[in-house]
């Protein structure tokens, strides 16, 4: 209930200028008054929560423009070795609540919007999540956006606009639904468009050859870059760094209004629609050659603009220094890709300097291999990218004679220093050839030929990635290969979206320290039996059940019991993540329960399983999964013998803030994977930083994880990851035997305990006889017992009270190493050598 007095503001004085580095609550509430009425975005006289949000965003983004320009300027005086981060992704989610907090101005904000009838949550509520990603991939360029920032490193982001984001679920009957997500639907408050940074970006066409053997790439169909800037501000520093996001357009000469006059309107407005489907959606689906070229181009446009981009300002800071040289652009820039998906940035930048800048061959590779670094993110099979040559030389034939060449001279230079590689050779090539029908060029080769440093994204991956896809490379240059564990930003994965516990943490540690030295979390452990503190502690992880309970009785209508046991899962639904071990675990856990005597229902656990997750549009199987969850979940919820022990509760929507109220609440979070699948997870790391406990495999930074917070306090089950290759031989020869429960779970589910649908499909990918011809790849049968009995260990552990508090303080206590200030500063030591460039 606000006060409906206040339309526009007119409570506070409203001042005739604007007072735009506010930061006393009265000034700060002013100056929101002041954009209410003076950068009007709605019609005249009306403030309600909407018009609240922007006019607030209105008056913290003059604050980030001032710390921007300054840290602009200060980065062109001082012209230091700057990293740009190439990404196709980036999950920012909102932005508001980041921005106030970081510049030390919650509590400022909260007052400020109090005098105007409004609280803060109630007003951030009103933002839309801007979900240019998919999943840990983009969520991890974003947290290292705000760690850059946060440590003055020079480094940027550049990435996509996307029109349409990440689609939006809807959980219906049948399952799954996608819908567009509109994120810019009204406007984005956060971006600011730089009218003079446009770039050419030409696709298709031909290669000229002068008379002089110079090449050059003319023809085809030229689209403009548009650059939209997204400020990112630090953490209790100045420095304000710069996400630079891409729009396609073309330009007033390709509108041919002769033809539009004679009423051809589309072909007069051809190049127009094609610009715009550049950056229409995120990802489009690649099954149809068509898809295929838009993915590519969108992958070029990133490449291509930031690099006219960079070249531009290696250029502009040089100007009046006649002395400098070509051979100084990596001692200037670096630059990191984000996956293979900017693979294209190799060829690009060699086009450039050679055809542009006219350096020869050997110049233009010693330049670009040691500007470029690649980051794998997966060894996935059906992630690693091939393009079709053929695709390749239509769209881009200047970059495929490029390609031609660095493989051909790869391999000359095999042949010549490592001839005992011969027999590998066909492996390492960058173009495949394997398959005359459709030759491919292998982005990730591509990668690690031109990168002069490659790594994972946590030990375990980068060990198999050394050990396995990779192999071959690492035996020739064993000094390219590097680790560089995940990490995610403190400020946002706890001391924003759980500040009553990190109160707690503050007056525990008797600082505040920890949120930019998130090693001294580890101060906590001498407290971890301390009677006080475990009463804080119990009361704050408390609140935050109660807020998620609200939350998930708001969106699904089934209200949870905040003393049982909150169990989350939330990720992308795929079958390496095994949401279905999870299900067939708790479609367990319902029939033990149903088949116990009263007395015996009493004596266990009660828990809330919650899980949540979106399934890409054409992956079948994990639709199925999402529509199983929701059925188990229709049925126990509506059980009266059970549901006061067991609810199941499918999240739709999951996305950035959602995880921001989730996180906080969860008690118990699985990270199951089968053992080698998961580069890394980052997910795992916010949990326990909130004080969760895991249940999980040995994969990705599960094993760092359970390494700094102890054995004791993580619930491990499963296959190891260098197990998993023979476990599936012997399923192949028959040699498995399923575990009864495993079968009494899936038999449960096919006799129709969960509603009609035939859900035989789905499990039959778990059998032997899987028409898929692949037995339950994913190890679910395998794991199943260990899991099972993994889970009772955690409902023995919640009884005592005692013991869960201190594994939880334990587990927030030995989260420091997953700060991504320290993955970051890793990267800047050892790959960039870029050092911090505080604004003074
Ligand atoms: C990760 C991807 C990914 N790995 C292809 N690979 C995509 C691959 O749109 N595409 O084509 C999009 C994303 N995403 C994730 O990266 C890993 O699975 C996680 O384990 C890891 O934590 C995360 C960040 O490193």
């Amino acid at each position: 209930a606000h006060n409906k007095e206040t339309t526009d503001g007119s409570a506070a004085k409203v001042p005739a200028i604007a007072q735009p580095l506010a930061e006393k609550p009265s000034d700060i509430a002013s100056n929101i008054a002041f954009h209410a009425r003076y950068s009007p975005h709605f019609s005249p006289l009306k403030f309600d929560p909407e018009q609240a949000y922007y006019a607030t965003a209105d008056s913290v983004r003059d604050l980030l423009i001032h710390r921007w320009n300054e840290t602009f300027l200060h980065f062109h005086k001082v012209d230091p070795k700057q990293t740009y981060y190439l990404s196709m992704e980036y999950l920012q989610g909102r932005a508001l609540t980041n921005a106030i907090g970081n510049l030390g101005l919650s509590g400022a904000y909260a007052d400020a919007l109090k005098k105007l009838g409004y609280e803060l949550e109630e007003i951030a509520e009103k933002e839309k999540d801007a979900a240019l990603g998919n999943g840990g991939l983009g969520r991890l360029a974003s947290c290292f956006l705000d760690s850059m920032a946060t440590l003055n490193l020079p480094a940027w982001g550049y990435g996509l606009r996307y029109r349409y984001g990440l689609f939006k679920q809807l959980i219906s009957k049948e399952g799954q639904e996608e819908v567009a997500e509109d994120w810019l639907e009204k406007f984005s408050p956060w971006e600011v468009v730089r009218h003079d940074v446009l770039y050419p970006v030409r696709f298709f066409g031909h290669v000229e050859v002068s008379p002089t053997g110079s090449r050059k790439w003319v023809g085809g169909e030229v689209i403009q870059a548009l650059a939209y800037d997204v400020p990112i501000p630090g953490y209790n520093t100045k420095n304000t760094i710069s996400l630079r996001l891409w729009e396609a357009k073309s330009s007033a000469k390709d509108f041919n209004l002769f033809e539009f006059n004679e009423g051809k309107y589309e072909s007069a407005s051809q190049l127009h629609s094609k610009a715009q489907q550049i950056c229409a959606v995120l990802y489009p689906g690649d099954a149809t050659e068509d898809g295929k070229i838009l993915r590519l181009k969108q992958q070029f446009f990133l490449c291509s603009a930031s690099l006219q981009d960079i070249i531009m300002r290696f250029k502009e800071r040089r100007e009046g220094n006649m002395a400098w040289n070509w051979s100084d652009f990596p001692s200037k820039v670096a630059v990191q890709l984000n996956d293979t998906h900017p693979t294209l940035a190799i060829p690009e930048l060699m086009r450039l300097l050679m055809d542009g800048e006219e350096l020869g061959w050997d110049e233009a590779w010693d330049v670009t291999t040691r500007t470029v670094a690649y980051t794998n993110h997966t060894v996935l099979p059906e992630a690693l990218e091939k393009w079709p040559q053929a695709v390749m030389y239509k769209l881009l034939p200047r970059h495929m004679e490029i390609i031609e060449e660095i493989d051909k001279r790869f391999m000359a230079m095999i042949r010549s220093t490592f001839s005992s590689m011969e027999s590998k050779l066909s492996d390492m090539q960058i173009l495949d050839s394997s398959n005359p029908q459709k030759p491919v060029v292998r982005m990730a080769n591509l990668c690690v030929v031109s990168s002069h440093k490659v790594n994972g994204v946590a030990e375990l991956h980068s060990d198999i990635l050394k050990a396995d896809l990779f192999a071959n490379y690492f035996s020739i240059w064993p000094a390219k290969f590097q680790n560089k564990t995940n990490g995610v930003t403190p400020r946002r994965w706890i001391k924003f979206c759980s500040p009553e516990l990190s109160d707690i943490i503050t007056k525990w540690l008797k600082t505040d320290g920890w949120i930019t030295n998130l090693d001294l979390l580890s101060g906590l452990r001498q407290f971890a039996d301390n009677d006080k503190l475990h009463a804080e502690w119990a009361s704050a992880k408390m609140a935050n059940k109660h807020r998620l309970a609200q939350y998930v009785l708001h969106v699904t209508g089934v209200s949870i019991d905040p003393n049982s046991l909150f169990d989350i899962q939330i990720k992308r639904i795929h079958e390496y993540k095994r949401q279905l071990l999870n299900i067939l675990g708790t479609v367990y856990r319902y029939k033990k329960l149903k088949e116990m005597s009263i007395e015996e229902r009493k004596k266990t656990t009660p828990r809330t399983v919650m899980l949540g997750g979106k399934a890409f549009a054409t992956y079948t199987n994990a639709k199925r999964i999402v529509k199983l969850v929701n059925d188990v979940g229709s049925v126990v919820n509506n059980d009266p013998e059970i549901n006061n022990y067991l609810k199941v509760i499918f999240i739709p929507n999951y996305n950035v803030s959602v995880a921001e109220l989730l996180i906080p609440g969860s008690e118990l979070s699985q990270h199951i994977s089968t053992a080698g699948m998961e580069a890394s997870g980052t997910s795992n790391m916010k949990f326990s930083l909130n004080g969760c406990l895991i249940i999980g495999t040995l994969d990705g930074a599960n094993v760092e994880i359970r390494q700094e917070i102890g054995e004791d306090n993580f619930f491990l089950f499963g296959a190891k990851a260098d197990e998993v290759a023979k476990l599936r031989k012997d399923r192949e020869n028959g040699l498995f035997k399923p575990d009864p429960r495993f079968e009494e779970a899936k038999q449960f589910i096919r006799g129709g305990a969960f509603g009609s649908y035939d859900y035989s499909a789905l499990l039959d990918s778990l059998e032997g006889n899987s028409g898929y011809g692949r037995a339950d790849y994913f190890l679910v049968g395998y794991d199943f017992p260990s899991y099972i009995e993994a889970q009772s260990r955690v409902d023995e552990a919640y009884k005592d009270r005692k013991r869960w508090l201190k594994m939880s303080i334990l587990s927030t206590a030995g989260s420091g190493k997953f700060s991504s200030d320290r993955t970051i500063s890793q990267y800047a030591n050892e790959i960039w050598g870029i050092k911090a460039c505080p604004v003074p």
